[in-house]
């Protein structure tokens, strides 16, 4: 583990891979980031014939509901390169970053319980705009174990191990808008930022 990784409180008693550090960014740098969402051209999440109530968009790669591929999608562009980097900094140096997912949620709007797909590894998620309960489960034979983190804006929450493997989360609908900027790291794939 790196020493940056060791600044990550840990969350007891978590799901074992789970971290949180609030205030990773500043109050500033958080309304450049929601600028920089708000003028993305946002999409409702799509996945197959449904639309979720969320919107987003992809860099790197997107993963296709039709297809049930990954395909490639936008290069991440040049007004995340910072936050991507002191990401990959905070978490050590040996991360690469080749994904990142900005979502808005409208008031009344969140995401259901699943795990983010195989094709992904490490999971960090930057919480903008206004807090939101961030909740886990993971089946325990006839109920579930249950584990919840309050994500406050500016905070940023890591999932590794079970916590991103195993648990499931999901955040309930949120009382005012909600950003996100989901930074994930590949399980296999090829490293799009080292040039071939
Ligand atoms: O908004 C968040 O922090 C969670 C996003 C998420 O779980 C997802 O897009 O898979």
């Amino acid at each position: 583990m790196s020493d940056q990784l060791a600044l990550f409180d840990k969350v007891r008693p978590e799901p074992e891979g789970l971290r949180y550090a609030a205030d990773f960014v500043s109050p500033a740098i958080e309304q450049e980031l929601i600028l920089g969402i708000q003028t993305l051209p946002l999409q409702p999440f799509q996945f197959g014939e449904f639309e979720g109530k969320r919107r987003v968009a992809s860099f790197g790669f997107r993963y296709d509901y039709d297809f049930h591929q990954l395909k490639r999608a936008e290069p991440i562009p040049a007004w995340l390169a910072e936050i991507v980097a002191n990401v990959e900094m905070f978490v050590g140096p040996a991360t690469r970053i080749q994904q990142v997912l900005c979502t808005e949620y409208g008031v009344g709007v969140g995401i259901g319980w699943h795990r983010d797909k195989p094709h992904f590894d490490e999971i960090f998620g930057l919480s903008l705009g206004s807090a939101c309960k961030f909740r886990f489960r993971k089946r325990s034979g006839k109920t579930w174990d249950r584990f919840k983190i309050d994500a406050e804006p500016r905070s940023i929450y890591m999932m590794t191990g079970a916590s991103r493997q195993i648990w499931e989360h999901s955040v309930p609908a949120v009382e005012a808008p909600r950003y996100s900027i989901t930074f994930r790291t590949m399980t296999n794939g090829p490293d799009l930022r080292t040039p071939a």
